[in-house]
């Protein structure tokens, strides 16, 4: 581990460092200088129309908008708006892959098609779509114009709703926050947070509430389903992780953003022999595609390809000198790329009309046409290459190996095989006492924290206690790149209960299960858990805890309020938008538990944050009488009935 103040990951530290020689300024560096306000960071503000701006004291929270608006209601309105941006950027990447898979489904797509029909057959059946005697097109047309229908109805609920476990399914009912139509709900949320409308926290926390689940079991559960089935579910794969499987002799193609619809194409394309050998035309080897932050993490679990780093490495990937192209599309892009590129020969490439960037290049992606288009942009890298300025090169030496790709599909079939795939196992073993429980640590990076440091510290603290632990985006990337998603890791860092399940089943303590988008797959597994029986009737009786410890995007807000609202206990790092003491956060960190079961947790610290979901998780099992050390015997037919 690194010795920089800014980074426990060495490549990262090596990087800035030689940024730092450079001159060259980064968002580790404008954080510094970057105060954050001390208004905002408690959401003691409201710019929601012209009477104000209005501040409020941030110390209390006293006083009142111009309007009369306390501090729970202004709270309360910036943390929805936060949600419905959240839910509203998942939720649109969705769209646009569903558009995409309804082309493709048509054959409509040049390069695109259904890919993975055994995963197609499985929606439409979840879904209630008829597949007998159908063909594959007509099943697919079924599925993609019924998710559209998810976002366009304005009544009704949206699909997946009724795939909750009952009693969820009632909770929410009660608690009137079933999403009727995505684009319904985030609509109907920026008008009830507009001055004057809606001036109740507790009401406006249940409307965000609504709209935060039609990210979770609405866009980002759609998208994870559609590109699973244009591009392959997840089955466990190796690869390599880190800045170190950037080549110096070959043409490096940096894909990063989120939708992987653009990154799938360059991929294929990629591997064209008139490409290579027009990299070879320019001295290079051959082109190699590395994927970073969530477009990467898409392209690392479906076919393991090589990953460079997470959204805080994303500058100082540039600073190695040895990218031709740095390829983008929606999501976490931080515009200080483009000074950052300027500085090398590297190709800053906005690709998406929905996210240009001054001073990049831009080659728009026309989706329907996704080869012509990631040839364009590969060729361009390739004539890059011969730019590249030689003693400003420097490629960290440093990789490690992984192993990801862990849906619910590849986890159902480690535990139990082709024939018997189920979450029995998993189940046993929580009720049996080796798996303690499990925690999904997530999120982002956020150069306020020193880069990497919570996550690992936690994941290390979590798996030490025999808890499970499964990840997405930024936060996998920082367990891949410490070694914990390597079997073998389970020695080094898993309780023996826990060290014991890894090595029966052949897999890592830590489970990287794709994007941010596939948050929702965590969703999933906590159906199948419920379903499978022994753990309760509701996600909120699972042993189980979530974390963001270093979040820093809106989008992680929505997801930690769907998970909220799903029943489960989230904890969240580097700072909270709240005051302590106030009703909002009262009701946010307390009594939201009564109303719809989970609630949120705050802490900066790695252990206090550990501790937190460690002592739920302890509760949970309390609840269900499976906290005393049982006798090592696997869980038999009359445990079961007598759990029935
Ligand atoms: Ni998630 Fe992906 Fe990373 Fe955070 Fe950004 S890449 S959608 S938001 S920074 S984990
Ligand atoms: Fe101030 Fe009320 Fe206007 Fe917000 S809505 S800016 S609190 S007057």
């Amino acid at each position: 581990m690194s010795e920089h103040p800014k980074t426990v990951s060495p490549t990262t530290a090596e990087l800035l460092n030689k940024a730092a020689n450079e001159k060259i300024e980064t968002a580790f560096d404008r954080a510094e200088k970057v105060k954050a306000c001390p208004i905002g960071a408690v959401s003691a503000c409201c710019k929601h129309c012209f009477m104000g701006p209005c501040r409020l004291n941030p110390k209390d929270g006293s006083g009142l908008g111009v309007c009369g608006a306390d501090i729970n209601t202004i709270q309360a309105r910036n943390f929805a708006r936060m949600v419905a941006s959240g839910t509203a950027s998942h939720c649109d990447h969705a769209l646009t892959t569903t558009y995409v898979f309804l082309a493709a489904a048509k054959g409509e797509v040049q390069g695109y098609q259904i890919k993975d029909e055994k995963k197609l057959w499985a929606v439409a059946k979840r879904n209630g779509i008829p597949t007998e005697g159908r063909s594959v097109k007509d099943v697919a047309v079924d599925v993609g114009e019924l998710y559209l229908k998810n976002f366009t109805q304005q009544e009704g609920e949206i699909s997946h709703i009724k795939w909750a476990p009952k009693k969820r399914q009632e909770i929410w009912r009660k608690m009137g926050v079933v999403p009727r139509g995505i684009q319904r709900e985030v609509m109907e949320l920026m008008h009830r947070t507009h001055m004057g409308v809606d001036q109740d926290y507790k009401n406006i926390i249940l409307a965000a509430t609504r709209t935060a689940l039609c990210d979770g079991w609405g866009g980002s559960m759609i998208a994870s389903d559609l590109q699973d089935i244009m591009f392959g579910t997840q089955m466990p794969v190796r690869s390599e992780i880190d800045l170190g499987v950037l080549k110096e002799d070959m043409v490096n193609v940096i894909i990063h953003g989120h939708e992987p619809v653009l990154a799938e194409a360059i991929l294929a394309v990629a591997q064209d022999p008139s490409l290579v050998d027009y990299a070879k035309s320019k001295g290079a080897k051959g082109i190699n595609v590395v994927g970073m932050c969530c477009s990467g993490a898409e392209l690392l679990v479906r076919h393991g390809v090589k990953y460079g780093g997470n959204f805080m490495q994303t500058e100082a990937a540039v600073i190695t000198g040895a990218v031709e192209a740095m390829v983008v599309d929606v999501q976490c892009i931080m515009q200080g790329l483009a000074e950052v590129a300027k500085c090398y020969h590297t190709s800053f490439i906005t690709t998406n009309p929905r996210c240009k960037i001054t001073d990049s290049t831009y080659i728009e992606f026309d989706d329907h046409h996704p080869i012509e288009g990631a040839k364009a942009i590969l060729k361009l890298a390739c004539d890059n290459f011969t730019k590249r300025i030689k003693d400003k090169v420097h490629i960290p030496k440093k990789t490690q190996e992984l192993v990801v790709g862990f849906g619910n599909e590849s986890i159902e079939y480690m535990l139990g095989g082709s024939f018997r795939s189920s979450f029995r196992p998993l189940n046993d073993n929580i009720i049996n006492g080796r798996i303690r429980g499990i925690a999904g640590v997530v999120g982002c990076n956020n150069p306020r924290v020193k880069h990497d440091a919570v996550h690992l510290a936690l994941v290390e603290e979590l798996l030490a206690n025999d808890i499970l632990v499964v990840q997405t985006g930024c936060s996998a990337t920082a367990c891949g790149k410490a070694g914990f998603m390597t079997p073998e890791a389970a020695y080094k860092y898993a309780g023996a209960g826990l060290r014991e399940v890894c090595e029966a089943v052949g897999i890592p303590p830590v489970l990287h299960a794709g994007s941010c988008v596939d948050n929702s797959r965590i969703l999933i597994a906590a159906c199948n858990i419920i379903a499978e029986g022994g753990l309760g009737e509701d996600i909120a009786d699972i042993p189980a805890a979530g974390a963001a410890p270093e979040y820093m995007s809106e989008k992680a807000v929505a997801i930690g309020q769907y998970f909220v609202g799903s029943g489960v206990f989230t904890v969240f790092g580097v700072t909270f938008p709240t005051i302590e003491g106030t009703k909002f956060h009262q009701y946010l960190f307390d009594e939201i538990a009564n109303d719809l079961g989970g609630k949120w947790g705050f802490a900066t610290e790695a252990s206090k944050i550990a501790a937190m979901m460690i002592d739920h998780i302890n509760q949970k099992r309390v609840a269900l009488n499976i906290h005393q050390k049982k006798e090592r015997k696997l869980f038999d037919m009359a445990d079961r009935r007598e759990l029935k």
